[in-house]
């Protein structure tokens, strides 16, 4: 039987999530007939190298979709909210890495080790949505101990990587530290504040409820991936002066008692999580380590001794591949493999 094989589009091509899906594409063998790359007027006349050949990044228009079998979005949410249905039209399935469609009722919201059943309501608008890179993280470190004890509450706090908020946000990181380190004057053009060498308690626009939105994706997505409204969580979301992986400290509060050397063995059997949790020679996980991954990681597994069922952990993954690009490539693949 001959191989499947698609028309791809990327939206986004140009951008720090775009970049690495097209490398995700190469990496894993994903088989395409043809692959087109789209970005915004500014980035026409731009050449991108994929499998050695260099391809013409186009100008994402509403004929961008036409005998296209699978769009890869990257573009931010209006873009999506503008193109997808426009795709969608034209037959063509939209894996969705922004927030526009995330959750929309009828738009599964996948990530595959925790819910790949989930995909296969893409058929009510042609639409699958990619959670938020720290939403992915959590849920795929916390789903074993969810159907093993049931999780009641969720409490995280997040450090989160510049590469997060896209090229700009790196290059005001790095430009910025060379500007300290030489005493010279620094310029904020990404973030309100000054981001080398400091803590920024506030990731995307601050709500009428004083979480910011970043926080209250982590609330919502977690929920509708793991299919339990009724989980509590809570959320602080900050970035920090790294340039690639989220890490997050997480207290988890269960709803039958587990160990914490259960626990580690419970996710020592997840083939996409790696477990590294030996303090004694100080090994934990760390954003440097996890970057250019596709795993995620877990350390700093305890038990919560202010409660009975209580357990914190230390959970680290590269927010640009698994919280964004390869997360979206394995949904395409599962897509091909399943349902096209
Ligand atoms: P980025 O580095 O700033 O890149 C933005 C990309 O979108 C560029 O390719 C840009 O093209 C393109 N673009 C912007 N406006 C466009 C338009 N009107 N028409 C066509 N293309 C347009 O940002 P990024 O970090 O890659 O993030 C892109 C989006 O991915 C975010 O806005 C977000 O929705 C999503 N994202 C999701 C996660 C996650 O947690 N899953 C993480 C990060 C990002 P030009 O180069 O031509 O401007
Ligand atoms: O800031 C981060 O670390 C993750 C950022 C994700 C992001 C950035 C811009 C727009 C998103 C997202 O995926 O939630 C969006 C969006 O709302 O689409």
């Amino acid at each position: 039987m001959s191989e499947k094989k698609v028309n791809m589009a990327v939206a986004g091509a140009t951008g720090a999530v775009g970049n690495q899906m097209i490398k995700c594409l190469e990496e894993r063998k994903f088989p395409l007939k043809s692959i087109k790359l789209l970005a915004s007027r500014r980035s026409v006349g731009r050449e991108i190298r994929f499998k050695g050949e260099l391809f013409a990044v186009e100008e994402l228009t509403e004929s961008s979709f036409q005998n296209v079998d699978i769009a890869l979005f990257s573009a931010g949410g209006d873009t999506s909210k503008n193109f997808a249905p426009i795709a969608a039209k034209e037959g063509c399935v939209v894996v969705d890495n922004s927030s526009a469609w995330r959750m929309d009722p009828e738009v599964p919201l996948v990530v595959p080790e925790v819910n790949p059943h989930a995909i296969a309501d893409y058929t009510k608008k042609g639409i699958i949505a990619n959670p938020n890179c720290s939403t992915i993280q959590l849920v795929v470190a916390l789903n074993p101990i969810h159907k093993k004890c049931g999780i009641k509450r969720i409490v995280v706090s997040t450090y989160q990587a510049v590469s997060g908020t896209g090229k700009k946000a790196i290059d005001e990181l790095f430009d910025q530290t060379r500007s300290m380190i030489n005493f010279l004057d620094y310029e904020k053009k990404v973030y309100p504040h000054r981001i080398a060498f400091n803590c920024l308690p506030h990731i995307d626009v601050f709500m009428e409820n004083g979480y910011t939105k970043e926080e209250m994706k982590m609330v919502n997505e977690t929920r509708k991936i793991l299919e339990d409204e009724t989980i509590g969580v809570t959320a602080t979301t900050v970035r920090v002066p790294v340039f690639f992986g989220h890490s997050e400290s997480v207290n988890v509060e269960t709803i039958e008692h587990i160990t914490a050397d259960e626990a580690r063995a419970l996710l020592e059997q997840e083939i996409a999580l790696k477990v590294i949790d030996e303090p004694a020679k100080n090994l934990y996980p760390l954003a440097i380590d996890a970057a250019g991954q596709d795993l995620t990681y877990v350390g700093r597994i305890r038990e919560d001794e202010s409660i009975s069922n209580g357990i914190n952990m230390w959970i680290v993954a590269d927010n640009i591949r698994k919280g964004a690009a390869t997360n979206t490539v394995q949904i395409a693949e599962m897509l091909l493999k399943n349902c096209l």
